[in-house]
């Protein structure tokens, strides 16, 4: 046994070069050819393997140091009764049967992104191994290694989030994408699409710009993601905006207030809303409808549950008002509440969040003059609700402050025409300037 100096071999003309992972540490037993550090300039990743085999006594480099050709970088036991020490002139034999690691090598050429060079028989430095072939994702921060294991599961590295320093894409960081997308719980810019062959979006290294933090979505940020992803895309959309004269419903809902406090719930907008929907609803059945699965038949629903989009900590979830249609202003009052407090304490059931046949969104206690909501597929229609100002409204001798509520309703376009839709809004809009008109 004996120790030797492992000097950093030939990196060609690269001065000065960040270390920015070491995948060695002290103790480890090492082969001849075993990356041993990931070193980056300004143009290239490259992985130094081993160029003798024995163990690792100490290590003189650390992550951040600045290397050049010759510094040393470590102190090798080596065990002069076993070949050790890589020979000047690889043998082939060793060439051919570590394919993946030669070509894992990343030369000193200026760019990762040229075509793969066939490996010289004698290579006497790392500056005449291979280049790597070029991968999609090319750009993304990632070492040879990780790079030729992204390349033999097929992933894209520019999809993948990696949580080292400044945003290095890790061994683990493409095993937790790989799962993510077997599991359905990863979205992919393409896989999502359903394999429609919608391009997938390239991402830069984020990092490159400047800091960054990899936040994990929620679960139900994931799961409502992709729902509202696939209806995105499977529904097209027309969004037809309105506004309505709320004065007279404001001034109603103003003096149910004392009411409303002694029963403990709160009348919002949102609950006239609910009521003028579901006479929408009866007046345009077509609305409160599905496409069946094959399309041939629309399957127009009997009866009138309400989905309510409602903003939790953890993300959006739409919980469903049974029988609106059979709800009082106080029972609606009373469901929404409970619903809600549900929706924010998590606790929702899967039966509280289905068989609606029609949605809405309000953030009318938000803010927002519009928005255009995405159909909560397989429903065909959704409403969004804004907040409502007082405007100046000609009545047709002179200008008078009104409440002026806007909202808008998407709509699938297979199912409901343009003509169809703003008759619809037009309605619901008539019933909330005048809500005396839902009694009758
Ligand atoms: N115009 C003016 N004021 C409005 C309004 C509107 N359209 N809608 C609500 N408000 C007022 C309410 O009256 C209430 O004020 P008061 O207490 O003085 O009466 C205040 O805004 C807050 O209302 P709220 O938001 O708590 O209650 P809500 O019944 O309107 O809505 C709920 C309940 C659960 C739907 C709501 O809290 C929520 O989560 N909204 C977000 C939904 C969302 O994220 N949608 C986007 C989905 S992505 O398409």
């Amino acid at each position: 046994m004996s120790v030797k100096q492992m000097l950093l071999p030939d990196i060609g003309d690269f001065k000065g070069v960040d270390v920015i992972e070491i995948l060695v540490k002290e103790g480890d037993v090492i082969a001849i050819d075993d990356p041993l550090f990931v070193l980056e300039s300004d143009k290239a990743t490259m992985e130094i393997p081993s160029p003798m085999a024995g163990k690792v006594l100490s290590l003189k480099v650390k992550v951040g140091d600045k290397v050049s050709t010759g510094v040393l970088v470590a102190d090798i036991e080596v065990d002069e009764s076993a070949v050790a020490t890589k020979p000047a002139t690889p043998a082939p034999a060793v060439a051919q049967s570590t394919p993946a690691a030669v070509t894992a090598a990343v030369s000193v050429a200026p760019t990762v992104t040229q075509p793969p060079v066939q490996a010289p028989v004698s290579a006497p430095s790392l500056a005449e191994k291979p280049i790597n072939a070029p991968v999609a994702g090319a750009k993304a921060h990632a070492s040879p290694s990780v790079r030729a294991f992204a390349r033999q599961l097929g992933v894209d590295l520019s999809l993948v989030v990696g949580t080292g320093v400044k945003g290095r894409i890790s061994k683990d960081d493409v095993q937790g994408f790989v799962k993510g997308v077997m599991s359905g719980a990863k979205s992919l810019p393409n896989a999502a699409s359903g394999g429609m062959g919608i391009p997938s979006i390239k991402q830069p290294n984020f990092a490159d710009f400047g800091e960054i933090v990899a936040e994990p979505l929620s679960r139900i940020k994931k799961i409502s993601g992709k729902h509202l992803h696939a209806c995105w895309l499977n529904v097209p959309h027309v969004t037809q905006f309105d506004e309505c004269d709320i004065t007279e419903m404001e001034a109603f809902r103003s003096g149910l207030k004392e009411q409303a406090k002694a029963r403990g719930v709160g009348v919002t907008p949102l609950i006239f809303v609910i009521k003028a929907a579901v006479a929408a609803l009866k007046k345009f059945p077509h609305v409160n409808a599905s496409l069946s699965a094959d399309g041939e038949n629309l399957i127009i629903k009997q009866y009138y549950h309400i989905g309510v989009a409602v903003d939790t900590p953890n993300g959006l979830v739409v919980p469903v008002i049974r029988d609106a249609d059979k709800k009082s202003v106080w029972e609606l009052a009373e469901t929404l509440k409970e619903l809600s407090q549900k929706a924010r304490d998590g606790k929702l059931s899967p039966a509280d969040m289905s068989g609606a046949t029609f949605s809405i969104s309000s953030l009318g206690g938000i803010g927002g003059t519009q928005f255009t909501p995405i159909v909560n597929a397989p429903e065909v229609a959704i409403l969004g609700v804004s907040k409502a100002k007082m405007q100046p409204v000609w009545n047709g001798k002179e200008f008078t402050p009104r409440l002026m509520m806007p909202f808008s309703m998407s709509y699938d376009h297979r199912v409901i025409d343009g003509a169809q839709g703003v008759r619809f809004t037009t309605y619901l809009g008539q019933m909330l300037a005048d809500i005396r008109q839902l009694l009758l």
